[in-house]
């Protein structure tokens, strides 16, 4: 596929911007070949720098809930930009935003706005190691939370892609306060707790896994992490960074009747812009500076473009509910997967709720970080290219999740299940 003006940006931003890319995930190693770049995106659309129309099923990695530029958005912003773009004080739009944030999600009583989810996983841990007077803290393979030094640790997404979920540059010192669990199996944790009584600050779970794919907690194992953590005095820190507004108004921890202490969130509550925020307990919140002990800041953290972005995205996903009907059409693709690879006999797993869904070529059923290694990622890549030749662009990633938004109702939908039938034929 020729994408000149693309390829000629790609060749100066080499020059100058590592790998091109001021994201790793975005450079296309691990499906090959070379990125494209976007000048505009509406609703379900991108469109190219060589002018290409493409459906898009990354959704700038999960904030397009409600398709790209969409107008109650755009006009958000434009009425916050006419009085300026940052303050350094506090004002008006964050306290709305903690509003709405502590009523959407029950167990935020209070919250700290940030600006990116690595900020806020980052400060979370802090929090949790600050509250409890503990150093270690469990995570599990697999599972991205950004990429603080703490965090990077067996990560998911670009990390993974890249093939390196444990970076350089992280002092063993550090590495080795993180215990590193399989996710899904119980036994593992309670493995990890008994072998390090008193020790473990907190437990950082994406609660519905979307960073190796999208990959379920099975019954009862959030329930499981709960009673470990509250038997053991651990912090539960659900990272919904992606999940959160995306699975329910309430994300994982609404669907699924469990209440972490502290939640991470992102994406999605900033409309697009740059945003992050952690909430919880507020007798844990309020070990955080000014109020206590725990210090984190940040210049241009509760901003008020991205402020005004992202209450104009929860209120119309308060207004809409949409939460059925993006279900709807993640099964819809589901389906059409599904069938096309069953009438090749080609083995895949769909996992899929709501507008997350992945595409695992494999025949064993994905549970965790391990099982998702088993996939066939070069046929991934394959198929991704050809969805891509036939205008549908997929996460270039066998490691990432596939995102849906209101915009991909009707002809959208319909033509990407078309496009990735097709592909599907080819392989
Ligand atoms: P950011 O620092 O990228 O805003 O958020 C980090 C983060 C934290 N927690 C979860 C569950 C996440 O999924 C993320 C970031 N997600 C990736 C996509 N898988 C961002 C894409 C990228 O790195 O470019």
């Amino acid at each position: 596929m020729l994408n000149p003006i693309s390829d000629s940006l790609f060749a100066r931003a080499k020059q100058l911007i590592p790998g091109g890319v001021n994201s790793p995930v975005r450079a296309f190693r691990s499906v090959g070949g070379a990125p494209f770049f976007v000048k505009a995106a509406h609703g379900a659309t991108l469109i190219t720098a060589d002018d290409r129309e493409l459906i898009d099923f990354v959704c700038t990695w999960g904030p397009a809930i409600h398709g790209h530029n969409h107008p109650r958005i755009r006009a958000a912003i434009a009425t916050a930009l006419e009085s300026g773009t940052s303050f350094g004080t506090p004002n008006p739009y964050e306290v709305e935003m903690a509003e709405l944030i502590v009523r959407l999600v029950p167990s935020i009583r209070k919250v700290r706005m940030c600006n990116s989810g690595t900020e806020a996983t980052m400060s979370a841990v802090r929090l949790a190691r600050g509250f409890t007077g503990r150093d270690k803290l469990i995570k599990f393979s697999g599972c991205y939370h950004g990429h603080s030094d703490s965090l990077l640790i067996k990560a998911g997404s670009g990390a993974l892609t890249h093939g390196h979920p444990d970076s350089a540059g992280i002092p063993a010192a550090f590495a080795q306060e993180t215990i590193v669990l399989p996710f899904n199996d119980p036994a593992a944790l309670d493995a990890a707790f008994a072998a390090n009584p008193g020790k473990i600050a907190g437990v950082i779970v994406e609660p519905y896994m979307g960073n190796v794919g999208f990959i379920r907690a099975e019954p009862g194992y959030l329930l499981h992490l709960r009673a470990a953590c509250t038997a053991h005095g651990a912090v539960l820190i659900f990272d919904e960074v992606m999940t959160g507004f995306r699975i329910s108004a309430g994300g994982v921890q609404a669907v699924e009747k469990i209440e972490p202490d502290l939640t991470c969130l992102g994406k999605i509550i900033g409309g697009g812009l740059p945003v992050g925020a952690f909430g919880g307990r507020a007798d844990i919140m309020d070990q955080l500076a000014p109020l206590g002990p725990v210090y984190q800041a940040g210049t241009l953290s509760g901003n008020p473009l991205a402020m005004a972005a992202g209450i104009a995205g929860l209120r119309l996903l308060e207004e809409q509910d949409p939460y059925a009907r993006l279900d709807r059409l993640g099964s819809q693709l589901r389906d059409a997967v599904l069938s096309a690879a069953r009438a090749k006999g080609l083995p895949v797993q769909v996992p899929q709720f709501g507008s997350m869904l992945s595409i695992f070529f494999t025949s064993t059923p994905v549970r965790d970080y391990a099982t998702a290694l088993q996939a066939d990622a070069k046929l991934f890549a394959r198929f991704f290219h050809a969805c891509l030749r036939d205008g549908v662009y997929l996460p270039p990633s066998a490691y990432e999740t596939v995102f849906l938004s209101t915009a991909h109702e009707g002809s959208a939908i319909a033509r990407a299940c078309e496009v990735m039938t097709g592909a599907i034929k080819e392989l």
